[in-house]
């Protein structure tokens, strides 16, 4: 199973929209929290391609984007491909 990661912060609805989604198909993935923390998000930023909202999420290397481009993913039947890959 690929590794997940996502950049997120506390009161962030997209953020607990895409952790629910995950949530519910079983996956773990890394949350990193950018609350408080400016170099961290410059760096999600960065590794974004220049976006600066959250969540921002990575399957294995692949960057995804935020909650609108999971649950894309998931209405369109790739993500499970993807997190299985
Ligand atoms: N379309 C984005 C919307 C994400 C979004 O608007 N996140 C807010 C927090 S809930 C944010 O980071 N706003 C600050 C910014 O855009 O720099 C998604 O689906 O992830």
């Amino acid at each position: 199973m690929s590794e997940v990661t996502i950049y997120s912060s506390n009161y962030c609805p997209f953020c607990i929209r895409a952790k629910q989604l995950l949530d519910a198909k079983g996956v773990k993935y890394n949350e990193i929290r950018v609350d408080g923390q400016p170099k961290v998000r410059a760096e999600m930023t960065r590794l974004a391609g220049g976006a600066t909202s959250v969540p921002q999420i990575w399957i294995g290397k692949t960057h995804v984007g935020g909650c609108d481009q999971l649950q894309a993913l998931e209405r369109s039947g790739k993500l499970d491909a993807m997190l299985a890959s």
